[in-house]
């Protein structure tokens, strides 16, 4: 079996979490159909998976992901490509699925992440990046426009006019300078990255699932609404989370000055 025959997503479950790698390294795990049915897949199955409780998402080889495999869009004399249909049925999907999922999703960017591979990664929760890592919005050299969410989370992560200097020039981000930005959560040294994930989803793995996934609604609805609408919000999600056992637990724990330990259900 040569590399490209082998499965383009691997899938490791893990105690509490799973670890899924995008694995086309030859092409920087450019994205192909099989791979984006793959993933979909992949996070379907830890979504149904109640003892999945943190997602780590990572590439394999030099490269995190470097969007679309162009050779899939590679015109032939006279035609014309249409592109939309795999943002409609991959794309856009993959990007909703990765920010409802409930729970933290870690994105591990082990070395280039370009295209919708760089977009897919900041839609994660929480993204660390080998300091080799680097981030670019590479649309603008092909002609086309930032997709997967691109153009919504990156003016909300680092502003407007860094947002549109790198969507127009497709200047690379290189992973210390996108922590300073405060474009991810942090840079780590390139031995380290793949233990500090590891740790970081362990921790998750123990911690209040319901919780969690609350926080990410919360945060994210902030978008949308206004202040008064947010207070509201906070209030029905601050007695949902009181509904569930985990919440008793942490009070119990902190009194009894001991560790918690809690169960994770995802629901009441
Ligand atoms: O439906 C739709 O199409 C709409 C959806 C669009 C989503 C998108 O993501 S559009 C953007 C597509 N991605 C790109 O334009 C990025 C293209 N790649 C690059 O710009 C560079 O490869 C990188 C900046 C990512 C890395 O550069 P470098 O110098 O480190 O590596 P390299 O030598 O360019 O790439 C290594 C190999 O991977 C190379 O193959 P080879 O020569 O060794 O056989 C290269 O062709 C291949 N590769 C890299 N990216 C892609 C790719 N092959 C196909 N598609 C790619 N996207």
């Amino acid at each position: 079996m040569t590399p490209m025959d082998e499965a383009p997503v691997l899938i490791e479950r893990r105690d509490g979490y799973r670890v899924v790698t995008l694995n086309r390294p030859q092409r920087l795990n450019a994205f192909t159909e099989p791979m984006h049915q793959a993933l979909r897949d992949a996070l379907v199955e830890a979504e149904g998976d109640e003892s999945c409780r943190a997602l780590l998402l990572t590439g394999t080889g030099r490269g995190f992901c470097a969007g679309q495999d162009l050779n899939d869009r590679l015109s032939k004399a006279g035609e014309t490509p249409v592109l939309g249909g795999a943002l409609e049925a991959y794309y856009n999907p993959l990007v909703r699925k990765l920010r409802a999922l409930p729970f933290p999703v870690v994105a591990a960017v082990n070395g280039v992440a370009a295209g919708a591979g760089c977009n897919i990664a900041l839609a994660c929760d929480i993204v660390l990046a080998a300091r080799s890592a680097t981030f670019v919005q590479s649309f603008a050299k092909i002609g086309l426009v930032p997709d997967s969410g691109g153009t919504w989370i990156l003016p909300r992560l680092i502003g407007p006019a860094r947002a549109r200097a790198l969507a127009l020039t497709a200047e690379p981000v290189p992973a210390e300078q996108a922590e300073g930005w405060g474009m991810i959560w942090k840079s780590i040294a390139d031995a380290d990255l793949m233990a500090e994930a590891h740790r970081l989803c362990g921790h998750f793995a123990t911690a209040p699932t319901m919780g969690l996934a609350l926080i990410k609604r919360a945060l994210d609805a902030s978008w949308e609404n206004d202040l008064d609408a947010q207070l509201d919000l906070e209030r029905e999600f601050q007695r949902e989370a009181s509904l569930n056992p985990d919440y008793a637990e942490g009070v119990r724990a902190f009194m009894e000055k001991r560790p918690p330990k809690f169960g994770g259900r995802r629901g009441r």
